[in-house]
């Protein structure tokens, strides 16, 4: 009789299994591939289909066949704030020591947070982050780059892993699959330090005639490829990327990863490191567009965006994946290289209609271009004015992927799935942006308030840009003033008021 009672438990727990795999199995048949194309540094007017000057044909073709948006906001106005909201669904400044990362930080995404590529995994996608991480890496300071380097991507949602550990302009300047640096030869460790240099290598300050990229402010120190960086590294010479390589590196990794998962779902973080500095074009790519290297970075990002393009189309695949198009923040002309951004830009105007620019609390800093394709699900051709934060993709791939999270987890995060379908054309009621020194604006219906700030108004460091401070507060009607030139504070006090109650309100939950 026991014997019995236990073979039928078993059974029913048999079919139970089998019934939670079929439904799960006809969940993914319906949800789409994710490809989030993840730019640096790329501004609202930078691409044509904004309004840009630099020809971004396979770009505008994702505005031709998709949904454009024009009120699309990265959560921050630095890479690193921005990539930590999107991934785990919470804004940065909730969590100390999430501005930009030194390039030997820790991982900031520790394994058991909620995630966007974790959710994605869950409803059983393969996962992969392609590109640019500058979320830190290992649980370890220093970080010995010689062995396995965990935590780090693979486990927080990741099923592969092919990276630049921080930045372009960063130590170590290795790529890293998975746990293990790329070419290392063990003959040959790697040392880094962001302290002091090490084995007296050459750096920027001491060996500028080693450089065919002059620094113009910081990136005076370690040499790699001509071109001196942040921070201090010796050894690993077999693993030292060549810059003008790493775009075609990443669309290699992103192909072979799209191939290889033809017949099943995937998500494909693929985070370019164009356009962030250094920028050095493949050869290829040198001159094309006469605007400097910013401009012909540019163009290579756009090569990136057609080749992802080509091999969906190859394999048939175009009406079975979503691609997201989007950048971390604003844009920045001279950040940190003598590479003629500011003296070759013409009239192409990577701000658009916006003042301020990376770093700022200015609209610029946060305010970024934002497609969608889905061909056959997403109509072509349109516009959206929906608000819309990347924050909100964790929820919006949840729901869409049948996926509950608890209240608790994700917290700023919305699901905004039918607005990124176009189908809800209104999107968030407000959201939050966050400037360097964590300056926080409040966006909610045409209205924009930037808390009260005494730092500089312009951005410290020989970048050009407004911070956007003001030791008053600031109150703006973005849609009558999309370029904050007027402020309002003193005019509608009540206004200025109830907008920092409400942003009060979500810093306090
Ligand atoms: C700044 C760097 C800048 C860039 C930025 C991070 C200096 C003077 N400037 O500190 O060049 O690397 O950090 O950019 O070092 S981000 O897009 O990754 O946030
Ligand atoms: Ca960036």
């Amino acid at each position: 009789m026991k014997r019995n009672l236990k073979s039928n438990s078993r059974l029913l727990l048999l079919c139970c299994l089998i019934l939670i795999s079929i439904s799960a199995k006809s969940q993914i048949n319906n949800n789409p591939n994710i490809i989030l194309i993840y730019t640096d540094d790329l501004g609202y007017g930078d691409i044509s289909s904004y309004g840009g000057e630099i020809p971004t044909p396979y770009i505008d073709d994702l505005a031709k066949n998709g949904l454009k948006f024009t009120n699309a906001y990265a959560t921050a106005a630095t890479c690193t704030p921005s990539r930590y909201a999107m991934l785990t669904g919470e804004y940065a400044w909730r969590k100390k020591g999430t501005g930009v990362a030194p390039g030997d930080a820790t991982s900031l995404i520790l394994p058991g947070r909620t995630t966007l590529p974790g959710v994605l995994q869950q409803a059983g996608y393969n996962t992969a982050a392609i590109g640019k991480w500058h979320l830190g890496l290992g649980d370890k300071s220093p970080i010995n780059w010689n062995k396995e380097i965990k935590p780090g991507p693979l486990e927080i949602g990741f099923n592969y892993a092919y990276l630049l550990p921080a930045t372009g302009d960063r130590v170590p300047t290795v790529f890293v699959e998975n746990h293990r640096v790329v070419n290392l030869d063990p003959e040959d460790p790697i040392s880094v330090s962001y302290r002091e240099n090490i084995n007296d290598k050459p750096t920027g300050s001491k060996n500028p005639e080693q450089l065919k990229m002059m620094y113009s402010h910081g990136h005076n120190q370690s040499i790699t490829n001509g071109i001196s960086r942040i921070g201090y590294m010796s050894g690993g010479e077999n693993a030292l990327w060549r810059d003008e390589d790493i775009a075609d590196k990443l669309v290699k990794k992103s192909v072979e990863f799209i191939e290889e998962n033809r017949d099943s779902p995937f998500f494909l973080y693929l985070s370019t490191h164009d356009i962030h500095v250094p920028r050095v074009p493949h050869e290829r790519f040198e001159g094309v567009t006469g605007k400097g290297a910013r401009g012909d970075v540019i163009v290579q990002l756009d090569y990136t965006v057609g080749a992802i393009q080509k091999k969906l189309q190859e394999l048939k695949l175009e009406e079975n994946t979503m691609i997201i198009f989007t950048s971390d923040n604003g844009p920045v002309l001279d950040d940190g290289y003598v590479d003629g951004a500011a003296e070759r830009l013409g009239t192409h105007n990577p701000f658009g209609k916006f003042r301020g620019g990376k770093y700022s609390t200015f609209e610029a800093g946060t305010r970024v271009p934002l497609i969608v394709q889905w061909k056959g699900k997403i109509a072509a051709n349109q516009t959206s004015t929906a608000l819309l934060s990347q924050v909100d993709f964790l929820r919006s791939f949840a729901a869409a992927t049948g996926q509950k999270l608890l209240k608790t987890r994700a917290i700023d995060s919305q699901n905004q799935w039918q607005a990124l379908l176009g189908n809800d054309v209104s999107g968030r009621k407000s959201l939050v942006q966050q400037a360097i020194r964590n300056v926080l604006s409040y966006v909610e219906g045409d209205y924009k308030y930037i808390e009260p700030h005494s730092g500089p108004v312009m951005v410290p460091w020989g970048v050009d840009i407004e911070t956007g401070f003001n030791k008053e507060p600031q109150l703006y009607n973005l849609k009558q003033d999309p370029g904050e030139t007027k402020n309002l504070a003193a005019e509608m006090p009540k206004k200025t008021k109830e907008m920092e109650q409400n942003l009060k309100k979500i810093r306090d939950s």
